[in-house]
């Protein structure tokens, strides 16, 4: 039995948006992915989580941004750190996001990953980040990749107890600094969320199996663009990929259109930059924001071109974040 740290335990962790696109799962209860995939991790979008086992708590509580949460994903998370740890102690999460929550940034990506970070090491365990990856992806696929910084690779795995199912790192931030420009175009919460989305697609769209069958040959791609440091091939590859998974989520019944009017003005006005010279590429998650990939030479054009777009309501600015991390 280890000793729960009453005090309490903060961590930070980033959110990532993925290159080669991460949709659909091949076991729902250990949250396994049906196919691998490929981000970068955003240094100025975050999560910070505090977490204290409390003697006395009669049931976990949890509070974002100020604001009480319904506890059930979070208590089926805590029981795995729980049992691992052999306690039975419930738990106070605080949890502050710098971005919109649930509006396709990923807040469940860093969110999870900052919560499996504070809470292990608040449950008196010491994880090594792939097994820290592993758990995460319990919480949220695209969690697994938040707990690495730069480039990281998220692996499907093959086996059926999930731990082959970790992502690690591919390049650090600094070894190919990259700036991402996100076009917010609306602040609301997404309608659906992403993992009934996936459901919804793995069992009603006539493109599900070729979006599972020709992953391997994109993730290869891309680790063949990110090692040489191929920006051309890396952005091609992050455009077809985002709009791959777009059919993907359309052609599912009911459609999944996640784009309003903005987000596809803000995808012709990256492709106009492109047209012009300006080396930029855009991807986009289960939600409206626009994200564009460019050197950072060119941010403050890109930047500057999408707050122009008619319903763009504001740009943020991001270089690759770190690993992460517990902090005081
Ligand atoms: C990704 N997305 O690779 C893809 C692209 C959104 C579009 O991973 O069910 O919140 O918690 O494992 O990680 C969003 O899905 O889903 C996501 P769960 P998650 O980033």
């Amino acid at each position: 039995m280890s000793h729960p740290n009453a005090a309490g335990v903060t961590a930070r962790a980033h959110s990532n948006i993925a290159l080669i696109k991460y949709w659909g799962k091949r076991d729902a209860r250990l949250n396994l992915p049906a196919v691998g995939s490929i981000s970068i991790t955003l240094d100025a979008l975050y999560t910070d989580t505090r977490v204290a086992f409390l003697p006395g708590l009669e049931a976990d509580r949890v509070d974002i941004g100020g604001r009480r949460a319904d506890t059930t994903r979070f208590s089926r998370f805590l029981d795995l750190v729980r049992a691992e740890a052999g306690i039975d102690t419930r738990a106070r999460i605080e949890s502050w996001n710098n971005f919109p929550t649930g509006a396709g940034l990923a807040s469940s990506a860093s969110g999870f990953a900052a919560l499996a970070v504070a809470a292990t090491r608040a449950a008196g365990l010491t994880l090594e980040p792939r097994a820290l990856s592993v758990l995460a992806r319990q919480g949220s696929g695209s969690a697994a990749r938040s707990i690495f910084g730069g480039f990281v690779e998220m692996r499907r795995g093959a086996r059926d107890d999930g731990l082959d199912a970790a992502a690690s790192p591919l390049l650090d931030a600094a070894d190919w600094p990259l700036t991402v420009i996100v076009a917010i175009t609306e602040h609301g919460a997404k309608a659906l969320d992403s993992t009934a989305g996936m459901t919804g697609s793995a069992d009603t769209s006539d493109f599900y199996q070729a979006w599972v069958d020709h992953a391997e040959p994109d993730l290869a791609a891309m680790r063949e663009a990110i090692a040489a440091r191929d920006f051309q091939a890396m952005g091609e590859l992050a455009e077809h990929s985002c709009l791959k998974l777009h059919g993907l989520m359309l052609s599912t019944r009911p459609g999944q259109i996640y784009w309003n009017a903005a987000t596809v003005a803000a995808m012709h006005a990256v492709r106009a930059l492109r047209a012009d010279g300006v080396p930029v590429y855009f991807t986009i998650d289960a939600g409206p924001q626009v994200k564009a990939l460019c050197p950072p030479a060119h941010a403050e054009t890109v930047a500057a071109a999408l707050e122009r777009v008619p319903g763009v309501l504001e740009t943020r600015r991001s270089a690759l974040g770190p690993d992460a991390r517990c902090h005081d």
